[in-house]
């Protein structure tokens, strides 16, 4: 049996862009994803998150579906502009009721709400008014908008997370463009990363002056980053490697646990990579009370200098040329439906990486899992691999707390089949299937086996 420490926190995680659907109701303004799936051939048959789960009217249900499955918390974002409609200024009441009312339905069921402030999708006035997020003045409207919801929320919530997966917005929303804004660019990213982080801080400290000591709760980031393993045992492959995972988590996590950028993207990067004013990196500095991450996936990192492989550039955890890294697969591993490579032992080794780069800080998985073709078929959906891939990672995790790495919890992405950016409604992540007509939810075999696994506190385990 791998048991886990009694009071892990077992939850499960969305969006709101990706569930909530309503996207022009009771004053909510557009959001960058809004306009974006409006632009042909950027979303996967031209799906749109207008509806996605319906999850704004469907409030109680999911709530009652969570209860079922016994999840200890549960992760949602707030959608920026459902507050502020124009991402400055006028306050939306119906939007905060929204909220309210979704965190007073969690509190009376006993789950505890983890609450992300950005998953993504920006008011899109603010792209307009100063270029999202390359403008000078986006840290202090999102340190606004915080301040709004910790005043409104942090009564009951006791969990923040200010930023998802700083690495995506930067690299996919300004380097490769496959995400909204959709800019392609090769300094950008690191303009856009810098102003995540000033956000960041900025929206931390708000929160530790005006309300942590009185409400009591605590604040982060989350970040993402797969794994990296040398290609070959050569110090050329190891740098490689090491220098990858250092372009992708270290980007942000090393500024708030060290003070600075790490010192290979500042020695490749030149003026490319802005610099901290002494005032911001004290805002930045020791802001994140634990260390979120998500980790999906495990890739070869071999040296490249001077011999980038064509086609290598996307999805290489940033910009190859500036890495000097090329990727690859394992040919044996098993991979998803998004093509990601199914490698347990790389997230038991990125967790014990973490933990000794950054003096062991309390880590939770604030995203882990896995797309595959789900059938529905005689109301059920038999989702054997996606067990499969809870229960190998799981196993990892668990190898990782073994090991002293100091584990605070694991929320599986995602709750239930939702819009999957620009792979739209193909790619399926649920432990609930959403049936399409009808937007019924209906649990997945792996559903009931989490819900198992939280009665427990653990599992039997078959590896
Ligand atoms: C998360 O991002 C998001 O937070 C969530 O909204 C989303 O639904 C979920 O994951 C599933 O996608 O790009 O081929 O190089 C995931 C971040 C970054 C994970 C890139 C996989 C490598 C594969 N991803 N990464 S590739």
């Amino acid at each position: 049996m791998k048991k886990f420490p009694k009071d892990f926190v077992w939850g499960g995680a969305t969006s709101s862009y990706q569930i909530e659907g309503a996207w022009n109701e009771d004053g909510k303004g557009p959001s960058i994803w809004d306009v974006f799936c409006m632009i042909p051939g950027k979303v996967a048959n031209g799906d749109t998150g207008n509806i996605a789960c319906d999850h704004y009217h469907r409030l109680e249900e999911d709530v009652a579906l969570m209860k079922k499955l016994g999840l200890k918390a549960y992760r949602f974002s707030i959608s920026w502009p459902r507050i502020i409609p124009a991402g400055r200024g006028k306050v939306n009441d119906k939007g905060l009721a929204f909220y309210s009312k979704l965190i007073d339905l969690l509190l009376e069921n006993d789950i505890e709400p983890w609450v992300t402030l950005y998953h993504w999708d920006l008011p899109a006035a603010l792209e307009f008014e100063m270029d999202g997020w390359l403008g000078e003045e986006i840290s202090d409207a999102f340190a606004k908008y915080a301040d709004v919801c910790f005043e409104a929320f942090g009564d009951r919530v006791k969990n923040w997370i200010t930023i998802n997966e700083a690495w995506v917005v930067a690299i996919l929303g300004y380097g490769h463009g496959v995400f909204a804004p959709g800019k392609k660019s090769n300094d950008l990213p690191y303009l856009a990363g810098h102003n995540l982080l000033k956000a960041h801080g900025k929206a931390v400290d708000i929160y530790r002056k005006k309300y942590q000591k009185s409400q009591k709760g605590r604040i982060g980031i989350t970040n993402n980053c797969d794994w990296r393993e040398p290609l070959t045992n050569s110090q050329a492959d190891k740098e490689a490697a090491e220098r990858a995972l250092e372009f992708f988590i270290a980007w942000f996590a090393d500024p708030i646990y060290k003070g600075d950028y790490p010192e290979s993207m500042k020695s490749r990067l030149g003026k490319r990579l802005p610099s901290f004013t002494n005032e911001e990196i004290a805002l930045i500095k020791d802001s994140s009370d634990f260390f979120g991450l998500n980790h999906y996936t495990t890739m070869y990192a071999a040296d490249s200098t001077g011999k980038i492989e064509e086609g290598s550039v996307y999805g290489n955890g940033g910009l190859s040329e500036d890495q000097d890294v090329n990727l690859s697969v394992d040919p044996n591993w098993k991979l998803t439906d998004m093509q990601w490579a199914i490698v347990p032992w790389g997230c038991q080794k990125l967790l014990e990486w973490l933990a000794a780069r950054y003096d062991n800080p309390e880590i939770y998985i604030t995203e882990n899992g896995c797309a595959f073709d789900d059938i529905l078929k005689d109301g059920k959906v038999e989702d054997a691999d996606r067990i499969a891939f809870f229960e190998g990672y799981l196993t990892a995790v668990h190898a990782a707390i073994q090991n002293g790495v100091n584990m605070g919890g694991y929320f599986i992405w995602s709750l239930m089949d939702n819009f999957e950016w620009a792979s739209g409604y193909d790619k399926k992540f649920g432990i609930t299937y959403i049936e399409k007509e009808t937007l019924n939810r209906i649990p997945k075999d792996s559903a009931l086996w989490y819900a198992e696994v939280i009665r427990k506190g653990g599992f039997e385990s078959k590896m």
